[in-house]
């Protein structure tokens, strides 16, 4: 599957849209995830505007793609995202992490219809991706099964437990993608001190027996073609390892962990609206 560039002028712009969606909601609801989000955000748009076989209109086809945000956590860009695909009006966006909104702080997929999976306790999402892969196999169903994971919630031995599940089951309609940004809640330890889990994230998912490519996250043409190579794959679950940057898009967020989840003031999401704004105009 290719991109033309008039189609990627658009997915980038839906990108600018939905960073600036996750800045102000965060900012309005006084907490949220940010760095986080701003990682993930190039591959969501890819995704729902591009790569998943879905119909907002219809949250419950059963022949739908299915995609799982294992890393719960970031999901003001998944509902960001899902507002800009028609799944729920963008003005309810602001009503993110209330206590009677469909929004919640990390995804509840009783709350919100197109949701496939409640997830944000880290760890949890590939096994319920396996469960759907399987099923839809026993069902003679032709979708696929996304699951998108963090570099650190790799650290859960569940997210191993199911990876080694799905080779043994040859699951080839699933795909993984790993955000690899290479930063969690804090950051990794000094050169010299404990090594970051996935030090070699190619050679950890091919020795459970997995198809795996690696590409820039933010490059959206890239993705989408690995995504398409992963798709393709018949016997075998495949991974997108995505290279990305923490914070991506806003230069004083990028690479610094303080922005995982802290909240803008004023100033700052000011500075950071206008380096999107700056960005639109640039050739
Ligand atoms: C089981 C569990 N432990 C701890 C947390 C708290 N927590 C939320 S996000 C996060 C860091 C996640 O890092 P990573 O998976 O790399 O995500 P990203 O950097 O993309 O935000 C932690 C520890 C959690 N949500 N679930």
């Amino acid at each position: 599957m290719t991109i033309n560039p008039t189609r990627l002028h658009e997915l980038e712009d839906m990108a600018r849209r939905v960073r600036r969606h996750i800045l102000t909601t965060v900012h309005a609801a006084g907490g949220g995830h940010v760095g986080g989000p701003l990682s993930a955000t190039d591959m969501l748009v890819a995704l729902y505007f591009h790569i998943l076989n879905i119909d907002p209109t219809n949250p419950q086809w059963e022949d739908r793609d299915r995609f799982i945000l294992s890393k719960g956590h970031s999901c003001i860009a998944l509902y960001a995202v899902m507002a800009e695909r028609g799944y729920f009006p963008v003005s309810e966006l602001i009503t993110f992490d209330g206590i009677d909104s469909r929004l919640q702080g990390h995804p509840d997929m009783a709350r919100l219809p197109g949701l496939d999976m409640s997830t944000g306790s880290l760890g949890q999402g590939l096994s319920p991706g396996v469960g759907m892969a399987l099923g839809a196999r026993l069902r003679n169903k032709p979708f696929t099964t996304y699951v998108m994971l963090g570099d650190g919630e790799c650290q859960e031995g569940q997210v191993w437990e199911a990876a080694f599940v799905a080779a043994r089951y040859r699951l080839g309609n699933l795909v993984a993608i790993l955000d690899l940004n290479r930063l969690q809640q804090y950051g990794w330890q000094e050169p010299g001190g404990m090594r970051p889990p996935l030090d070699d994230p190619r050679r950890q998912w091919e020795a459970f027996g997995w198809q795996v490519s690696v590409v820039d996250g933010h490059d959206i043409t890239s993705f989408v073609e690995a995504l398409s190579t992963a798709r393709q794959e018949s016997d075998r679950p495949a991974i997108v390892i995505a290279h990305t940057v923490k914070g991506k898009g806003i230069s004083f967020m990028e690479g610094d962990y303080s922005w995982h989840a802290r909240v803008p003031t004023d100033v700052e999401l000011a500075r950071a609206l206008a380096e999107l704004e700056l960005r639109e105009v640039q050739p």
